[in-house]
């Protein structure tokens, strides 16, 4: 195992970022995944972002008050990063190594995405602080997320009833259309490492195509016991 900047040894376990706009579904699917690959004899974890560790968590409610927003998004990103610095070291990485699974609900394409491209925080800085955080660890597959802005903001009201907006559900429509076409330009730019999932659907179907993609880009028939005519 290797690993430049930050000592987060080389992954055997596989390593899922899901991502995309407000309510896209992702945590709903995230779990169904796990049930699925749990079912297929593959251990799984599943985590989140920000957070996901204990130190990465107080970041989260810092970082998802606002509280961060008054510092600028430099600062926001840092923030970010340090919330990531602490998950990958404490368990993205450990679970990867003793070939755990890892679905986690959003990563760097978040930050690259949300401060990037939106907040207009350098990519130079984001790529610095990338190799500090995570290193040569990169997702073996991206799931993006793909909704009409209306119905992602309307899924993330329902989920939240009455608790109040987080930071980034505050911001208007314009922020999310762009948003959103942030995200599909990731995909159309990395199509090796990310799939485009059409989420304007009902939870089955799309969970069927969140299957259809992890069977395509990372599992051999034989791990999930089906015969190549299946
Ligand atoms: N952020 C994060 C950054 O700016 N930079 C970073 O580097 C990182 C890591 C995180 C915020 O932080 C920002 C991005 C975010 O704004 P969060 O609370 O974790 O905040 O928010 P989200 O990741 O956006 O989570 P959401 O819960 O809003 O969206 P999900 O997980 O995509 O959606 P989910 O599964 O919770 O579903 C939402 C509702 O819709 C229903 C569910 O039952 C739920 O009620 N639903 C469906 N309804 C109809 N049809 C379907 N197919 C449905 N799928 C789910």
């Amino acid at each position: 195992m290797s690993k430049t900047a930050s000592n987060v040894d080389l992954p055997v376990g596989r390593f899922i970022t899901f991502e995309g706009g407000e309510g896209a579904g992702k945590s709903t699917q995230i779990a169904i995944l796990a049930d699925r690959l749990n079912g297929a004899n593959h251990r799984t974890i599943t985590t989140r972002e920000p957070g996901g560790s204990a130190g990465a968590e107080i970041v989260r409610h810092l970082v998802l008050s606002g509280m961060g927003k008054f510092l600028g998004a430099e600062a926001e990103a840092l923030l970010f990063a340090a919330a990531r610095d602490d998950h990958v070291h404490q368990v993205i990485a450990p679970a990867l190594r003793r070939g755990i699974w890892v679905l986690c609900d959003r990563f760097t394409d978040s930050t690259r995405v949300y401060q990037g491209k939106l907040g207009k925080v350098d990519p130079a800085l984001l790529r610095a602080m990338e190799r500090v955080t995570i290193g040569e660890l990169r997702p073996d597959l991206t799931l993006i997320f793909d909704v009409p802005v209306a119905i992602g903001l309307r899924r993330a009201i329902l989920r939240r009833g009455k608790t109040a907006a987080d930071r980034f559900e505050q911001e208007n429509i314009e922020f999310h259309e762009k948003l959103r076409e942030a995200y599909r330009q990731v995909a159309v730019d990395e199509p090796e490492r990310c799939v485009l999932i059409d989420a304007n659907a009902d939870q089955e179907t799309v969970a069927a195509r969140v299957w259809a993609a992890v069977k395509d880009r990372l599992l051999l028939a034989v791990d999930i016991g089906e015969t190549s005519g299946a």
